[in-house]
């Protein structure tokens, strides 16, 4: 069968007895733009190689039992092998989240005026744990504080930095991938490799890395909302916004460890289990507890009540990305995040609050989960942005500001 033949019925073939003039229309040009993966030269179009290779050794096309199961069993066998590296598993097939390596507990820490001089976070925009950081920083005002490069996703999966850095970003635009902006270097492995004592670890985002003695302050996304929430006092612009206060602290660790478990590492166990039992057993609490969320946030504005909390940036980041990615790419099928009416107006009042939108880049998001992070999706393909995800859509208003007494979000979080 010729190439030609395989793009549509509506194509003439050369059985087809079409006027020699519409013949004439098959030029290398017309064949390439069909197919922008294919070279017409056979020799070094490695699929018609290959066509060609098993034509030689089997006289016609493989038959498709044959093609069907030999990539079954290659796939399967390459995707566990995989999987036990990236996504390690408990014997049940259940995903077990590696821990961070470099903790830091910033709860009740205050930075010197030194060191807060010193500090820079590289974050990746496709990772729902550094949006988080991103989140706090703009609500903080931190900005100018703790300067940010954004790596973004490499084709084996490691974070490489190869945008445009366009330097400070100011004004509406969402954030952007950038170059190293501190330490020049080419990937984040090298930016962990600098630290004295080298790294062979998960060169992981979010990472807080202090610029002058080289060395990383902590890569857990949890430790370092806090330390931007509470850890510079006066020199963040919003010092008086507090998302952890003192009277909440108990509710918001217990929001925590339901959503931690549940929501953001749920969405993943669900994505990366291995057996069909550990699949249904966090796609079944994945949907419980967004049901049961939904139902909370029907009569209470955020997760604690009026005010928004380090709780609600935790949940947000999964909320943003659910319809986009998880739905399809993880299998968190059960449901859409937009069929939730409360959750999803929850999620775009928080959206609305001023500088968060800036944080959400959601074409970045898609391509790396769908096309880099997880090799979940061969074809690369990356699907078309579902509805109640574009900016449009979550810019809807959200009427939710009766629901606390005194409308919070403008006054409040906005610098
Ligand atoms: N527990 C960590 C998780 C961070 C994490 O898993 N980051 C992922 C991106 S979503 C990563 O950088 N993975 C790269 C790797 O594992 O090599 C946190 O909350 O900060």
């Amino acid at each position: 069968m010729s190439s030609i033949s395989l793009l549509s019925p509506t194509f003439p073939t050369l059985k087809n007895p079409e006027s020699k003039s519409k013949r004439k229309q098959f030029t290398p040009t017309t064949i390439r733009m069909s197919h922008p993966s294919q070279s017409p030269n056979p020799i070094l179009n490695p699929k018609q190689l290959l066509t060609n290779i098993t034509r030689l050794l089997w006289g016609k096309s493989l038959p498709p039992q044959l093609i069907i199961s030999t990539v079954r069993s290659t796939w399967t066998t390459v995707w566990q092998l995989m999987m036990a590296q990236m996504a390690p598993s408990d014997p049940s097939g259940d995903y077990t989240r590696p821990t961070s390596q470099f903790r830091a507990n910033f709860g009740s820490f205050t930075l010197s005026r030194q060191n807060r001089k010193t500090l820079h976070l590289y974050v990746g925009l496709p990772c729902p744990w550094a949006h988080r950081t991103l989140i706090v920083m703009a609500l903080k005002g931190l900005e100018s504080v703790v300067p940010v490069s954004v790596a973004s996703p490499g084709i084996d999966g490691s974070w490489v930095f190869d945008g445009i850095d366009n330097g400070d970003r100011t004004g509406l635009d969402e954030i952007k991938p950038s170059l190293d902006r501190v330490n020049g270097c080419k990937t984040l492995r090298e930016v962990y490799k600098l630290r004295q004592g080298g790294y062979d670890g998960r060169a992981t985002v979010p990472m807080l890395w202090d610029v002058e003695m080289k060395e990383v302050v902590c890569n857990e996304s949890y430790d370092i909302i806090e330390l931007f929430n509470s850890g510079f006092g006066e020199l963040a612009e919003n010092s008086g916004l507090d998302l952890s206060p003192p009277s909440l602290k108990a509710r918001i660790e217990e929001w925590n460890s339901i959503i931690y478990h549940s929501v953001n590492n749920g969405v993943y166990k669900c994505g990366f289990s291995q057996s069909q039992e550990a699949y249904d057993a966090a796609v079944n609490g994945l949907f419980d507890t967004l049901d049961m969320l939904d139902d909370h946030l029907c009569s209470s504005r955020y997760l604690c009540g009026d005010a928004l909390t380090l709780a609600d940036v935790c949940l947000f980041t999964t909320l943003i990305r659910f319809d986009l990615v998880y739905n399809v790419l993880f299998k968190c099928t059960k449901k859409k995040l937009v069929e939730y009416p409360n959750l999803h107006g929850y999620m775009r009042d928080i959206y609305q609050i001023p500088k968060v939108a800036e944080t959400c880049n959601f074409g970045a998001t898609m391509d790396g989960y769908y096309k880099f992070l997880f090799p979940l999706n061969p074809g690369n393909i990356r699907p078309i942005m579902p509805a109640g995800c574009g900016h449009e859509a979550l810019s809807r208003p959200h009427n939710r500001e009766s629901l606390s007494p005194v409308s919070k979000t403008s006054e409040v979080y906005a610098l």
